[in-house]
Protein backbone atom coordinates (compact mmCIF):
# COMPACT_ATOMS: atom_id res chain seq x y z
CA UNK A 1 0.00 0.00 0.00
CA UNK A 2 1.29 3.65 -0.84
CA UNK A 3 3.36 5.12 1.93
CA UNK A 4 4.00 1.69 3.61
CA UNK A 5 7.43 0.21 4.00
CA UNK A 6 8.35 -2.34 1.79
CA UNK A 7 9.82 -5.32 2.34
CA UNK A 8 12.10 -5.41 -0.89
CA UNK A 9 12.79 -1.59 -0.95
CA UNK A 10 16.55 -0.38 -0.41
CA UNK A 11 15.46 2.81 0.27
CA UNK A 12 12.85 1.79 2.74
CA UNK A 13 15.64 -0.64 3.86
CA UNK A 14 17.93 2.93 4.19
CA UNK A 15 15.34 4.58 6.31
CA UNK A 16 14.90 1.23 8.79
CA UNK A 17 18.68 1.21 9.54
CA UNK A 18 19.23 -1.61 7.92
CA UNK A 19 21.01 -0.82 4.68
CA UNK A 20 24.02 1.94 5.98
CA UNK A 21 24.09 5.04 4.41
CA UNK A 22 26.03 8.59 4.23
CA UNK A 23 23.30 10.70 5.37
CA UNK A 24 23.39 14.83 5.29
CA UNK A 25 19.91 15.65 6.65
CA UNK A 26 17.07 13.65 8.65
CA UNK A 27 14.15 15.61 9.22
CA UNK A 28 10.65 13.35 10.76
CA UNK A 29 9.30 12.63 7.45
CA UNK A 30 12.59 12.82 4.46
CA UNK A 31 16.17 11.41 4.46
CA UNK A 32 19.06 13.01 2.27
CA UNK A 33 21.80 10.76 1.80
CA UNK A 34 25.19 10.43 -0.59
CA UNK A 35 24.75 8.76 -3.85
CA UNK A 36 26.56 5.71 -3.88
CA UNK A 37 27.44 5.94 -7.45
CA UNK A 38 28.26 9.92 -7.68
CA UNK A 39 28.10 11.37 -11.06
CA UNK A 40 29.15 15.05 -9.75
CA UNK A 41 30.71 16.19 -6.77
CA UNK A 42 27.77 16.75 -4.98
CA UNK A 43 25.23 14.06 -5.69
CA UNK A 44 22.59 13.67 -2.63
CA UNK A 45 19.65 11.34 -3.10
CA UNK A 46 16.45 13.13 -1.00
CA UNK A 47 13.65 10.29 -0.18
CA UNK A 48 10.52 10.49 1.06
CA UNK A 49 10.63 7.93 4.66
CA UNK A 50 7.44 6.67 3.30
CA UNK A 51 7.08 4.71 0.28
CA UNK A 52 5.88 5.95 -2.64
CA UNK A 53 7.38 4.31 -6.33
CA UNK A 54 7.78 7.95 -7.92
CA UNK A 55 7.72 11.34 -7.95
CA UNK A 56 3.89 11.53 -9.65
CA UNK A 57 2.49 9.03 -7.09
CA UNK A 58 3.75 11.08 -4.24
CA UNK A 59 2.51 14.37 -5.64
CA UNK A 60 -0.87 12.93 -6.33
CA UNK A 61 -1.31 10.54 -3.11
CA UNK A 62 1.11 12.83 -0.37
CA UNK A 63 1.31 16.58 -1.97
CA UNK A 64 2.42 18.19 1.48
CA UNK A 65 5.40 14.96 1.41
CA UNK A 66 6.50 15.82 -1.84
CA UNK A 67 6.80 19.57 -0.58
CA UNK A 68 8.89 18.51 1.96
CA UNK A 69 11.66 16.58 -0.45
CA UNK A 70 11.14 19.68 -2.87
CA UNK A 71 12.26 21.95 0.35
CA UNK A 72 15.11 19.40 1.44
CA UNK A 73 16.38 19.34 -2.08
CA UNK A 74 16.72 22.88 -1.76
CA UNK A 75 18.45 22.96 1.84
CA UNK A 76 20.75 20.03 0.87
CA UNK A 77 21.87 22.36 -2.28
CA UNK A 78 22.01 25.17 0.54
CA UNK A 79 24.23 23.19 3.12
CA UNK A 80 26.33 21.74 0.44
CA UNK A 81 27.46 25.28 -1.17
CA UNK A 82 25.94 24.71 -4.47
CA UNK A 83 23.13 27.12 -4.13
CA UNK A 84 24.58 29.83 -5.66
CA UNK A 85 21.99 31.43 -8.42
CA UNK A 86 23.83 33.61 -10.11
CA UNK A 87 27.41 32.39 -11.87
CA UNK A 88 29.04 30.95 -14.29
CA UNK A 89 29.26 27.10 -15.34
CA UNK A 90 29.90 25.11 -12.35
CA UNK A 91 27.50 26.90 -10.18
CA UNK A 92 24.03 26.01 -9.29
CA UNK A 93 22.75 22.52 -9.26
CA UNK A 94 20.08 20.42 -10.56
CA UNK A 95 16.92 18.69 -9.01
CA UNK A 96 16.52 15.39 -11.49
CA UNK A 97 13.61 12.96 -10.40
CA UNK A 98 14.10 9.92 -13.06
CA UNK A 99 10.30 8.56 -13.50
CA UNK A 100 9.99 5.15 -14.76
CA UNK A 101 13.03 2.23 -16.38
CA UNK A 102 13.17 4.29 -19.74
CA UNK A 103 13.94 7.42 -17.52
CA UNK A 104 16.67 5.54 -15.89
CA UNK A 105 14.64 4.86 -12.70
CA UNK A 106 16.49 1.77 -11.14
CA UNK A 107 15.09 1.99 -7.36
CA UNK A 108 11.38 2.14 -6.85
CA UNK A 109 10.98 4.60 -3.93
CA UNK A 110 10.89 8.32 -4.65
CA UNK A 111 13.95 9.92 -5.06
CA UNK A 112 14.89 13.42 -5.90
CA UNK A 113 18.96 13.50 -7.43
CA UNK A 114 20.30 16.97 -6.15
CA UNK A 115 23.54 17.19 -8.68
CA UNK A 116 25.61 20.13 -8.28
CA UNK A 117 29.81 20.97 -8.11
CA UNK A 118 30.38 21.08 -11.90
CA UNK A 119 29.34 21.89 -15.20
CA UNK A 120 25.63 20.12 -16.27
CA UNK A 121 24.87 19.97 -19.81
CA UNK A 122 21.61 20.59 -21.14
CA UNK A 123 19.70 18.83 -22.47
CA UNK A 124 20.76 15.99 -19.88
CA UNK A 125 22.05 12.78 -21.58
P1 LIG B 1 17.68 6.12 -10.18
O1 LIG B 1 18.54 5.49 -11.25
O2 LIG B 1 17.15 7.50 -10.58
O3 LIG B 1 16.59 5.19 -9.72
O4 LIG B 1 18.64 6.40 -8.96
C1 LIG B 1 18.98 5.45 -8.02
C2 LIG B 1 20.26 5.92 -7.39
O5 LIG B 1 20.45 5.20 -6.19
C3 LIG B 1 21.49 5.68 -8.23
O6 LIG B 1 22.07 6.95 -8.60
C4 LIG B 1 22.44 4.91 -7.35
C5 LIG B 1 21.81 5.04 -5.99
N1 LIG B 1 21.96 3.86 -5.16
C6 LIG B 1 21.69 2.59 -5.49
N2 LIG B 1 21.92 1.75 -4.46
C7 LIG B 1 22.34 2.56 -3.43
C8 LIG B 1 22.74 2.29 -2.09
O7 LIG B 1 22.73 1.16 -1.59
N3 LIG B 1 23.13 3.35 -1.35
C9 LIG B 1 23.15 4.62 -1.85
N4 LIG B 1 23.56 5.60 -1.03
N5 LIG B 1 22.77 4.92 -3.11
C10 LIG B 1 22.37 3.88 -3.88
Amino acid sequence: MAGEPQADCLFCKIVAGEVPATVVRDTETTLAFRDINPQAPTHVLVIPKAHYRDAGSLAAEAPQLAADVLRETALVAEQEKIAVTEGGPGTGFRVVFNTGTGAGQTVFHTHAHVLGGRGLNWPPG
